[in-house]
This record gives C-alpha cells, sequence and structure tokens, in this order.
C-alpha cells in the first residue's frame, strides 16, 4: 500500500513540476491583416503581380484580402472601403488610373489606417494620403526604349525613323511617363518622327485593333513600333505577320514588361528590344506594410532595379522569368 501512495505521491509531484515551470504560451502576435486591390487581370504583367503578392503574403505570413477591380476604379474605391470597415492594418492598392482617390484616400486616412501604392501611382496635392510607392520607374522605361532605338538608328545607319506607338492605358501612370520619357529622349533627334499615337488600352485585343488601323493607314512607311506593354505588342505581332511584313526586320519592334512569352519572341528576332518592367514586387510591399505597422521609417518610393533587353544579346543566358 505504501510503495502505491509514494509512486501517486511522486507522478503529482512530477506533474505540479511540470505545470509550474511549464513557460507560459507567448501569444502569437496576430498576423498583418493587408487589404490589396489589384486593378484587373488585363495583362501578364497583372496575373504576375497578384500571383507574387499572393505567394509573398503567405511566405511572410500576412493575412492577405485580396481584391480583383476587373479594370474598374469604382470597384477599388468600394473595395478600399470595405478594408476601412473591416478596420484591415494597413491597405495596398495598383491605382489603375491617377486621378479620382483623394476621398477615399481621405476615408483611409481618418480611420488612421496607413495606405502603400503598389505599380501604378496617384496625383493628389495632399501627400498624406499614401505613406509610399513600390513600382517601377516609368519615364525611365520610355527612355530606355529610346536609347535603343537611337542606338539602332545609328549602326543602321538610318537618316530617318518613322515610329508609330501604341499607348496603355489611358490617364495611367506608366502610358503617361513611358510616352513622355521616350518622346523627351528623341525631342532633338531629327531623325525621329512620329507617324501616329493610339490608345491600346494595355490589352492585346486592342493592339490588334490599333496595328491593323495603323498598317492600314501607313502600311510600309512604319519602321518603328513602340508599345507600352508585352500584351499589346502580341497582339500586334500575329497582324503584322498577316499584312506580309516580317517582324523585328521590316520593322523595329519595341515593347515593355519582359514577359516570357514575349522574351521568347525576342529570342527569335520577332521583337527587338523589351525593356524590363517586374511584376515581382510582393516581397519589397509585405517588407514595407510590415515596418509601417510597427511604426517604422519606410522610403516615399521604392523602385525595384530593371533592365533592356535586345535581341542582339546573347539571351540564352536568361533564365525563366515567372511570368
Ligand atoms: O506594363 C502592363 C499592365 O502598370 C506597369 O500595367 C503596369 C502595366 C504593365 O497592364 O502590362
Amino acid at each position: 500500500m505504501k510503495a502505491k501512495l509514494r509512486v501517486v505521491a511522486v507522478l503529482l509531484l512530477c506533474c505540479a513540476f511540470l505545470c509550474g515551470c511549464q513557460p507560459k504560451q507567448q501569444a502569437a502576435e496576430p498576423a498583418l491583416v493587408l487589404g490589396f486591390s489589384q486593378l484587373g487581370s488585363e495583362s501578364s504583367f497583372r496575373i504576375g503581380n497578384t500571383k507574387d503578392i499572393e505567394e509573398k503574403a503567405k511566405a511572410y505570413g500576412v493575412s492577405l484580402m485580396m481584391d480583383n477591380a476587373n479594370q474598374k476604379q469604382e470597384n477599388q474605391i468600394n473595395a478600399i472601403r470595405r478594408f476601412i470597415a473591416y478596420r484591415v492594418d494597413v491597405i495596398a492598392f495598383s491605382p489603375i488610373v491617377e486621378e479620382g482617390w483623394d476621398n477615399v484616400l481621405t476615408e483611409a486616412k481618418q480611420a488612421g489606417i496607413p495606405v502603400i501604392l503598389v505599380d501604378r501611382t496617384v496625383k493628389t496635392s495632399d501627400d498624406s494620403l499614401y505613406i509610399s510607392q513600390i513600382g517601377a520607374d516609368f519615364y525611365r522605361e520610355g527612355v530606355m526604349a529610346a536609347e535603343y532605338l537611337t542606338k539602332k538608328a545609328d549602326e543602321l545607319g538610318k537618316d530617318k525613323l518613322r515610329i508609330v506607338e501604341i499607348t496603355g492605358t489611358e490617364n495611367s501612370t506608366p502610358m503617361k511617363q513611358r510616352h513622355e520619357g521616350f518622346w523627351d529622349t528623341v525631342a532633338n533627334d531629327s531623325r525621329m518622327e512620329l507617324l501616329e499615337s493610339v490608345n491600346g488600352d494595355f490589352l492585346r485585343s486592342r493592339g490588334a485593333e490599333c496595328i491593323r488601323y495603323l498598317l492600314e493607314k501607313y502600311g510600309n512607311q512604319i519602321d518603328v513600333i513602340f508599345s507600352h506593354n508585352d500584351e499589346m505588342t502580341l497582339g500586334a505581332l500575329p497582324e503584322i505577320e498577316q499584312a506580309g511584313y516580317t517582324p523585328g526586320q521590316d520593322m523595329i519592334l519595341i515593347s515593355i514588361d519582359g514577359g516570357q512569352e514575349a522574351i521568347d519572341l525576342l529570342k527569335e528576332g520577332k521583337i527587338n528590344c523589351i525593356v524590363e518592367c517586374t511584376p515581382m514586387l510582393g516581397s519589397l510591399l509585405m517588407e514595407t506594410a510590415q515596418a509601417v505597422k510597427e511604426g517604422k521609417p519606410v522610403n516615399r518610393v521604392i523602385h525595384p532595379v530593371e533592365r533592356a533587353f535586345s535581341s542582339d544579346e546573347d539571351l540564352s543566358v536568361l533564365p525563366p522569368r515567372g511570368y
């Protein structure tokens, strides 16, 4: 009997010891809750951007509320209002156009929720409406496209290059700044002549429509096609071939983004130059959002490093693009 009592006593002591010494479970820090309004799914850039943000949210342990606005600003505004009502920690969004955000961003500010711009930016007189902008230097992208063309004109000994331009979504930051960067760079080069600039809204189908119109109107006068994104370039390419021209030879094609499908055509020589515009902004966004939540200082503008690819270089070393 005594032996049994001794065993029970020892067991009770062990339990008491374990309970007493058990370190208190640290309450897990609640994950950052991030509301993200994505503008749509219009291009491989956009789809790659959404995918990267979702993957990086998981990797960083961020609780992500993703909303796709399907190319409508009003849907983005409604999504931001839902994020405010839900009281997320941080709001981020890729504004489809630059104007029309002051009211809803003021509501976010009054709710004490910081806002990060991703990819594109907004035009506002109140700098306090967002804390940071993470995205490409679109003006520089236009400059890099023009620098490529200037070098190509020198190599080919051209004294005239007649250019058609297919622009992106009206009043969006990439459309305005790519246009300005390109034409500011060639402004004093008398060889460069703009035939016409038409809007393709960053869409493949509209790229095809635009080039059909331009080929109909200008035909073999066209020496250069400057397209603001790969999607529109990919729409234009079959139309150029259909019209009996050899893209990359009869006409110089310059594009922007650098997704796999376009890079493969660059390797084939059907596109001459692609200026990179990376959609892989997820890590920068998660790190910035976490810093903001912790009250740490963040950069006002964060540009990823980007470059231009030319069909004249050795592209065999390029790793898969991932978008
Ligand atoms: O070039 C295009 C997308 O905002 C930089 O939007 C982005 C642009 C990109 O539709 O493919």
